[in-house]
């Protein structure tokens, strides 16, 4: 046990990588020992883009360079090592703007099959969202009905993908100001797939060769992403299946149940997971799974699908990353359907060590000793009855003797879209982020904080989230989450509104309880950090704290960060003018340069730079610190000074 503890601060992935052992089940905190990261491709040195090499340019160790030896520093082509370092970073972020993008895709396709008639079993649920999105897109409402509306939207926002020339459209959603950088910047993005193409085309052996004009290409791509293809998503998720309002559930290992199939949907499209969460609570499938000696048919969410489907639905979530293969060491998984993005490979294997079916559903994401069935939007409701069905048939198949499923479930409010933080703040009527500026410019809020991403098991699983997110809920910073940040901290108890009067300082504790909300909200999956540039747009907007996002007193954050996908998020942030901190590990520690433009020069074009902080008290500190600057460009940093809580201000809270 006691090695166990220091991989994790959550009690159930305790037991539960305990568990593994004891039942000799390998995973990927024992393949994390055995496999330690390359010294040099961790820091961004290594060049694989031809067949001359992998040559590997690593910063000298123990000593300092000399200008000869630093030019001597080359690839077999002459590639310096600030170029590797940023073609490297640059790719990193095309494969993210890629998969975000990917799935935007996908769903705006689902989008045009529903608009058409052509997926039954689903409809336009937000009337309210789609005519706003019209108005957005300059897509006639006139008396047309929701679907002819919808096909327009649809294909407007389908070309997005494709088109070659002018400007992706939701760019005009942020501030002008924010506009104009980027278009004198020359990174306004033309088309999604264009920039992800060009950014490939630029990282190719023998392109572009200068690391500062291959990052403005890797910063054209993140903001595809951000602006575009995560945008596309989560907007199009909004209409079809509901935009997302407070909602109570429960997170962790715990949810999974002794006595009932246990069906986890893993991964990141939401379409069949919205659709599982009809045909699993169809009484004649109820019926079928007590046929098979169960008492019902349980439900849960891993990763980001976890996210959707909790977000709409309160559907609970069974755990965040690291936990996908502890899920089955449960011995109670009857099946893990999985579609695409962040999926282990390993949990082919650790199914084989217990009864689990491991279900791939996407033709694009398949495994090696998984099941493949197929799931069809067109046909949606016989693909997810078809799954659940394997997955009540191998109820039967479970080891008595193996199964454990540890105690541990939190509760938790979810369901922070914008709009409900609007409607929250200023009530359904006079919608408006003004009580949040208020409170932000009278000090007893002192900024906001978006802290997001991934684990990563190269540090204690939870630990860095949940560490820095209470320092910055002390220090009266209110916390914006996504992604499975949202369910360590979920998971640590500070989603719930009681978690303001334990865990906050008094201004933001004062506030949430005047609102009734917690210090800490979830707004998604990780494409619903566009929820938080919207947020952020809706801040400038309101008036009060400057008029671009960099003049906000607001930071991010992604402080177990893994995937590619989190450095087209913190590029996209810092593009927008977000003050973003990655801790874990830094992947341009080999290139001075490349690093200093990304923590330094950035701010001086973008008003938001990188740094890389894996201590997540100093990483909530820096985040602090910078918050506290931009109150202080502002003007506002006197008024923290005075705030006193006498009553009448209690009064006036209570009134909010
Ligand atoms: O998109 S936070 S580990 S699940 S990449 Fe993946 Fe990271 Fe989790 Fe969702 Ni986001």
């Amino acid at each position: 046990m006691a090695e166990a503890e220091k991989k994790s601060i959550d009690q159930a992935t305790i037991e539960m990588i305990t568990k593994a052992a004891k039942d000799e089940c390998n995973i990927v905190f024992d393949r994390a020992e055995t496999m330690r990261p390359c010294p040099i491709g961790v820091e961004g040195s290594c060049c694989s883009n031809c067949a001359m090499g992998p040559c590997r340019v690593p910063l000298p160790r123990g000593k300092e360079e000399t200008p000869e030896e630093k030019q001597k520093r080359r690839g077999v082509c002459g590639a310096t090592a600030e170029t590797i370092s940023a073609r490297n970073f640059t790719r990193k972020i095309a494969a993210g703007s890629a998969a975000h993008s990917d799935h935007g895709r996908r769903v705006t396709h689902a989008f045009l099959d529903i608009a058409k008639g052509e997926a039954p079993g689903y409809e336009i649920k937000d009337e309210q969202k789609l005519l706003q999105l019209a108005l957005d897109l300059d897509v006639k409402i006139g008396d047309r009905s929701n679907n002819e509306i919808a096909i327009d939207i649809g294909e407007t926002l389908l070309n997005e993908f494709g088109k070659q020339e002018g400007e992706l459209l939701f760019l005009k959603r942020a501030p002008l100001k924010r506009q104009e950088i980027w278009r004198k910047e020359g990174v306004a993005p033309r088309g999604i797939d264009r920039e992800v193409v060009e950014a490939m085309h630029r990282t190719h052996m023998g392109v572009d060769q200068d690391y500062r004009n291959l990052l403005l290409q890797g910063t054209r791509a993140a903001l595809a992403d951000g602006w575009g293809g995560s945008m596309i998503a989560t907007e199009l998720q909004d209409v079809m299946f509901g935009n997302p309002s407070p909602v109570a559930s429960q997170v962790n290992l715990g949810v999974l149940k002794e006595d009932e199939v246990n069906l986890i949907i893993h991964g990141h499209e939401p379409q069949l997971a919205e659709m599982l969460a009809v045909v699993s609570q169809d009484p004649k499938m109820i019926e079928y799974a007590k046929s098979k000696g169960a008492k019902g048919i349980n439900l849960a969410g891993m990763c980001c699908t976890a996210n959707e489907i909790l977000m709409r639905h309160g559907v609970p979530i069974a755990g965040n990353f690291l936990q996908q293969e502890l899920a089955i060491v449960t011995g109670a998984l009857d099946a893990m359907v999985v579609d695409v993005q962040c999926i282990m490979q390993g949990l082919a294997n650790v199914a084989q060590c217990y009864h689990t079916k491991l279900i791939t559903t996407d033709e694009r994401a398949k495994i090696e000793g998984a099941t493949h069935m197929e799931f069809d939007d067109r046909n949606a409701v016989e693909s997810a009855k078809a799954i659940v069905r394997a997955a009540i048939d191998n109820f039967p198949n479970r080891d008595k003797k193996k199964v454990y499923i540890p105690p541990q479930k939190t509760d938790l409010i979810a369901g922070f879209s914008h709009e409900t933080i609007n409607y929250l703040l200023g009530g359904l009527f006079r919608a408006s982020y003004r009580p949040l500026n208020d409170n932000i410019i009278n000090g007893r809020i002192r900024g906001v904080a978006g802290v997001v991403g991934c684990n990563n098991v190269r540090v204690t699983h939870d630990d860095i989230h949940v560490t820095m997110v209470k320092e910055l809920i002390k220090n009266d910073v209110l916390v914006l989450q996504t992604g499975c940040s949202a369910m360590a901290c979920a998971k640590a108890g500070l989603m719930v509104p009681e978690a303001a009067a334990e865990y906050a300082g008094e201004g933001l504790a004062s506030v949430c309880e005047a609102v009734g909300i917690p210090p800490v909200l979830h707004l998604g999956a990780c494409v619903d950090n566009s929820r938080i540039l919207i947020a952020a747009t809706a801040m400038v907007k309101d008036g009060g704290l400057g008029d671009d996002i960099s003049d906000l007193p607001a930071a991010g954050a992604a402080p177990e960060w893994m995937s590619e996908k989190a450095i087209s998020i913190g590029q996209y942030f810092v593009a927008s003018g977000v003050f973003t901190v990655f801790g874990a590990t830094w992947p341009t520690t080999g290139s001075k340069e490349v690093t200093d433009f990304l923590f330094k020069d950035m701010e001086d074009v973008y008003g938001g730079k990188w740094a890389f902080e894996p201590d997540p008290i100093k990483a909530a500190k820096l985040m602090i610190e910078h918050i506290d600057k931009k109150r202080k460009a502002l003007g506002i940093d006197k008024a923290r000074e005075r705030v006193l809580y006498d009553m009448e201000m209690r009064r006036e809270l209570d009134a909010v």
